[in-house]
């Protein structure tokens, strides 16, 4: 199954709907936080679930939860902003609070920093991804978001895209 991530849209819905155009047919979106009415912008444009959780801008809505798991083709995804585990100083606490959801992919947003690590936990590997911004990017390069193809018993392929690639 291919699935979109983004985060940090931080109430760019054009760049919400690029990203939507861009990756055409997906089976789930996630959206890693900030800001959740684009999370249900994203969910009235494009007609799979979208699964998103709360940022560090987002004020409590009593309904959107700051972490989550899913599961798809026989992994688990931990998705989570960061700004609670710490992750612009370490991805230690992400990892761990992954494990202990039994998650073997952990996404985050909060940097505005592309990243695709093999991070080894105390349990076994973890891949942690960083979608980046969709229109904030702070590591130099165009705003960007992931299309991760995920088939059981594969390692998951991840695709960066970058806005106005083709
Ligand atoms: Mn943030």
């Amino acid at each position: 199954m291919k699935i979109g991530i983004m985060s940090d849209s931080h109430n760019n819905r054009y760049a919400v709907e690029w990203a939507v155009a861009r990756a055409g047919d997906v089976d789930l979106w996630l959206h890693a936080g900030d800001c959740v009415p684009d999370a249900t912008y994203l969910g009235l444009l494009s007609s799979v679930t979208v699964e998103n959780v709360a940022g560090n801008t987002d004020w409590p809505d009593g309904k959107t939860p700051d972490d989550l798991v899913v599961e798809a083709e026989g992994h688990r995804i931990f998705l989570t902003h960061g700004h609670i585990y710490g992750v612009r100083s370490t991805l230690e606490m992400l990892v761990d609070a992954a494990e202990r959801e039994g998650a073997d992919i952990a996404v985050y947003g909060h940097t505005h920093v592309v990243l695709q690590e093999l991070i080894q936990g105390s349990g076994g590997e973890v891949l942690v991804i960083n979608p980046g911004s969709i229109s904030q990017p702070r590591d130099g390069k165009p705003p960007a978001f992931m299309i991760m193809t995920l088939e059981a018993g594969c390692a998951p392929e991840i695709e960066i895209v970058h806005y106005m690639e083709k």
